[in-house]
């Protein structure tokens, strides 16, 4: 495999969600190995640090309107850092943080050619503030990057929309709201339910995924941890039993680093409150090597 330059970027958001802990996230997967293990597949890595999170030790369980301003100016640096990374031919790795960052991250590395969204989560992310019961965005970005939810947010980086639907593949989805529920059906987006990936297995969903994306150039990954089952990944804020198995993910991984187009990547929601000993980190910085090109054999 190529040598990459790879840019590590944290990004300690917690505003998206109310749960304490999800901000000490970038630092376990660090902590993980995360750097060492990629230089040992001989990459050299770059380490930008934390995006500074406003009101982030004061702003917990307030109003979305409050919360709005601040998760957008950190979306905002996460978009210019993703535009500068892809700019100076890195890959950058995002590590999170809550989920709502990627409607930063994803902007920034589209900002000069479409890519092919792959989104891996239990959850859709598709909720807009009217169908939302918990008014928290991390439940919201991926309809934010169609265009959809806070005008504030989906004018991020530059106005509008930043992804078209026929260029986003949802996996591993097994927990929607019933209002986000509708939305998601009717976007237009491919979305492969764990009964899909039950029923045909995670290889055949990967093909249909990349013949769909064979045009495009470059695939980011938004992977939020929470999409492995809990039985194995349990340091995540927002569990859900039924998820992939640990080999369901490195295959993916796998699947991915064979295409050589992984352009970037988020890495999200791992909460070390609520892990075992950095177990949920490890397994991250493990699912990071195979996607940087590690081989079993
Ligand atoms: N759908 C719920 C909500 O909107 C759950 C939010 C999703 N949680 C996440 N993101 N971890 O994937 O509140
Ligand atoms: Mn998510
Ligand atoms: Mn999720
Ligand atoms: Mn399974």
């Amino acid at each position: 495999m190529m040598s990459k330059k790879i840019r590590i970027i944290g990004i300690p958001m917690d505003l998206g969600q109310n749960q304490r802990g999800v901000d000490m996230g970038p630092s376990a997967i660090r902590y993980a190995g995360l750097a060492p293990t990629l230089q040992a597949l001989g990459h050299e890595t770059f380490d930008s640090g934390d995006i500074t999170i406003p009101g982030h030790y004061s702003l917990k369980n307030t109003s979305l309107e409050e919360r709005l301003p601040p998760i957008r100016q950190a979306c905002q640096r996460a978009y210019e850092l993703g535009k500068t990374a892809v700019t100076n031919g890195e890959i950058p790795i995002f590590l999170g943080g809550d989920h709502s960052a990627s409607l930063g991250t994803v902007g920034g590395v589209s900002h000069d050619s479409p890519v092919g969204l792959i989104w891996v989560d239990a959850h859709g992310d598709f909720n807009t503030p009217e169908t939302s019961a918990s008014g928290n965005v991390h439940g919201m970005p991926l309809a934010v990057l169609l265009g959809k939810g806070a005008k504030e947010l989906v004018d991020v980086g530059r106005p509008g929309a930043k992804m078209t639907p026929e260029h986003v593949v949802v996996i591993g989805v097994r927990d929607l709201d019933e209002k986000e529920k509708v939305l998601l059906k009717n976007s237009g987006c491919t979305v492969f339910t764990m009964r899909d990936i039950d029923e045909f297995g995670m290889r055949t969903i990967l093909q249909n995924t990349l013949e769909k994306f064979k045009d495009l150039p470059r695939i980011h990954l938004s992977f939020d941890m929470d999409v492995i089952d809990p039985i194995e990944v349990p340091g995540v804020g927002t569990p859900s039993h039924g998820g992939l198995t640990y080999r369901e993910a490195q295959l993916l991984m796998e699947t991915l680093a064979d295409t050589n187009k992984l352009h970037s990547v988020d890495v999200m929601e791992i909460n070390p409150i609520l892990d075992i000993s950095n177990r949920s980190a490890q397994m991250a910085v493990s699912l990071m090597a195979s996607l940087f090109g590690k081989s079993i054999i």
